[in-house]
């Protein structure tokens, strides 16, 4: 017999039998709606604070700070899996596991794991509520740090059970930390977690569930961004014909007051929330802020794709962020805002490793030891620590962001960390062309990065921990996505690259604000303007196609920074080769005529 804590807020019978299910395998001590006020929150908050899980933050309005478990502090890609019946459906590059296997195994963790504690049921949208590109979620968890969470990074509550009626659909998500209580036992103020061979983030594609068990950070628990919002929302979007892109998406206004909208697709480490939230530094010039780190992308009637952020917030990486990387997020995270293992200051602010100044004083590190900036050894902040923010408290947002209808896309940025043979910027001269340069996306690792080989590390459009099913399949939606509309309408592709050294090892590019500077010039191809040469890669700037007006780069270096390395892309066709024969006889016959045919324009 479940014991509701608070009234069943719905008359969805589906709904409430399946958390009926959930209640009678998981057994926790209530179960409790939520809807997603801000009463809520805050009384969560305050209990969480009470039991010694947070501490309030003296100098940031309305904001706490939790510490993880030292193995808890990141999405695990180890015990990630794609539940597909069919191996061949997951791909090469994704876990696969047959869900006649992994359901007993995570049927009898989730057994009990709840007891002693509550299950909260979270009604979320992805997307503002009701917008036809929106999709409905519903998360069962045992964390109350994942419910605050989740009223940040999505649409939480009542409004969501509104849009879903009696029998609306719903993807169901069910989450447990994996840590039951004995009669009498707390926390102690101690992140509950199971250890990592007991942790396991599945998803079934063909039935549309999530179910994650033994984590209670980020990307593991909060199941709405990458489990939904991308895996599954991938193999949604492949059998209805639309996207589900790992894309930050971005509003460009001209001095003119004219207007393009442009997604990007980037690997980790490669500044995209930077870019996201970039303060131009050309004169006239606006950019702001649509989303960090989603795109969902359906066709509109005019033929055009119309993208929404699927999220309500930004999950951001702490260390690094300072106002002078990233004025915008350091604002979006002043105030209403949940860090997670960032060091704590004495007079209750947060501070971590390149945040723009010295550490204050003595701090409490993420482990919740003390930590003297005199002696440390260790960093004080983790550098996978978060900052839980409101995307409404972010100065850049554009007004439209929450706009049901989506933005028109004009333009899709590929880039990664290639410090040689990419140029600073080139444009696709096809649809084909174009998913041929999302299909090679990567970023060049150093063998001192611990046990990989050195080399082009690909993560084709960024989605390789994130497409929810075979690769060279996604590699033909996107082709497929290319025929459902005509050039005039898709968006121009665009490969772009900051991180360009010279000979020395030296940047040749400043990045940060001053890729506005690239972003001008990609505006003005999607208007038929701006200055290009056609060279057997691509359409590329001119020397002096890129407004270098108070820019700091010699001459040289901007020549070199669009100069053409025939002979670097001739050695990349090795390693595109050998990352296309992944995918087997899935690897469209139109990317492997994309990248003969750029040999052949090489070497004429
Ligand atoms: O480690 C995590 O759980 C977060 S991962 C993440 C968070 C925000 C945006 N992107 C990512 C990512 O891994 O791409
Ligand atoms: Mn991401």
């Amino acid at each position: 017999m479940v014991k509701y804590l608070n009234e069943i807020p719905t008359k969805h019978a589906k709904l409430v039998a399946w958390v009926e299910e959930w209640a009678a395998i998981c057994k926790p001590e209530g179960v409790y709606w939520c809807d997603g006020s801000a009463a809520e929150y805050d009384r969560l908050a305050d209990e969480m604070v009470a039991s010694g899980l947070a501490t309030r933050l003296d100098k940031k309005p309305h904001s706490v700070l939790f510490r993880s478990d030292v193995s808890d502090v990141a999405r695990v890609e180890s015990r990630t899996y794609i539940a597909s019946e069919k191996q061949e459906d997951a791909g090469p590059t994704n876990n696969w596991i047959d869900p006649k296997e992994l359901k007993p195994i995570m049927l009898d963790l989730y057994n009990g794991c709840m007891k002693g504690r509550i299950m909260y049921v979270i009604p979320f949208s992805m997307g503002p509520v009701g917008s036809n590109i929106a999709k409905i979620g519903v998360e069962l968890t045992d964390s109350a740090y994942v419910v605050i969470n989740m009223h940040t990074m999505t649409r939480v509550g009542t409004k969501v059970l509104e849009v879903l009626g009696n029998d609306g659909e719903f993807v169901p998500c069910v989450h447990s930390v994996g840590k039951p209580l004995a009669e009498g036992e707390s926390d102690n103020g101690y992140w509950p977690c199971a250890p990592i061979e007991k942790k396991y983030i599945a998803h079934f594609p063909e039935t549309r569930e999530i179910w994650s068990f033994g984590s209670g950070y980020g990307g593991n628990a909060l199941l709405g961004k990458k489990c939904l919002a991308l895996r599954i929302a991938s193999a949604i979007a492949r059998d209805e014909g639309w996207l589900a892109e790992h894309m930050l998406i971005l509003k460009l206004t001209n001095p003119k007051g004219e207007v393009k909208y442009v997604t990007g697709a980037f690997p980790s480490a490669c500044g995209k929330t930077n870019l996201a939230m970039l303060i131009p530094t050309i004169p006239g010039w606006k950019v702001e802020t649509i989303g960090d780190d989603i795109a969902w992308m359906k066709f509109g009637k005019d033929g055009r794709l119309y993208a929404i952020n699927p999220e309500a917030g930004f999950f951001g990486v702490a260390p690094g962020t300072s106002m002078d990387s990233n004025k915008n997020a350091m604002m979006s995270a002043s105030k209403d805002t949940i860090f997670t293992n960032v060091a704590l200051t004495e007079d209750g602010d947060v501070w971590w490793e390149g945040i723009g100044y010295d550490a204050p004083g003595k701090l409490i590190d993420w482990k919740g030891n003390e930590w003297d900036p005199a002696t440390a050894t260790e960093k004080a902040a983790h550098p996978n620590a978060r900052f839980t923010a409101k995307a409404e408290n972010c100065p850049a947002i554009a007004p439209e962001w929450q706009d049901p209808a989506g933005v028109p896309i004009d333009a899709f940025l590929f880039g990664g960390r290639r410090p040689s043979t990419i140029p600073l910027v080139h444009q696709a001269m096809s649809w084909e062309h174009g998913v041929f340069m999302g299909s090679i996306v990567g970023s060049e690792v150093t063998a001192a990065t611990l046990d990989v080989k050195a080399g082009v590390r690909r993560d084709p459009f960024a989605m390789l921990p994130f497409c929810g099913y075979h690769m060279g399949d996604y590699f033909a939606h996107w082709l497929n996505i290319g025929k459902q509309s005509t050039a005039d309408k898709l968006p121009k592709v665009f490969y772009v690259n900051w991180f360009r050294k010279s000979a020395d090892g030296k940047w040749l590019w400043p990045g940060f604000g001053d890729n506005s500077r690239v972003l001008k010039w990609i505006f003005e191809r999607c208007n038929g303007e701006g200055k290009a040469v056609e060279t057997p890669i691509g359409y590329m700037p001119t020397v002096d196609a890129i407004d270098c007006e108070g820019l700091d780069v010699s001459a040289e270096d901007m020549a070199e920074l669009l100069s053409l390395d025939k002979e670097g892309w001739k050695n990349e066709f090795a390693s595109i080769k050998e990352h296309y024969a992944k995918f087997g006889d899935k690897l469209p016959a139109e990317l492997v005529e994309q990248l003969n045919a750029l040999e052949v324009r090489l070497n004429k």
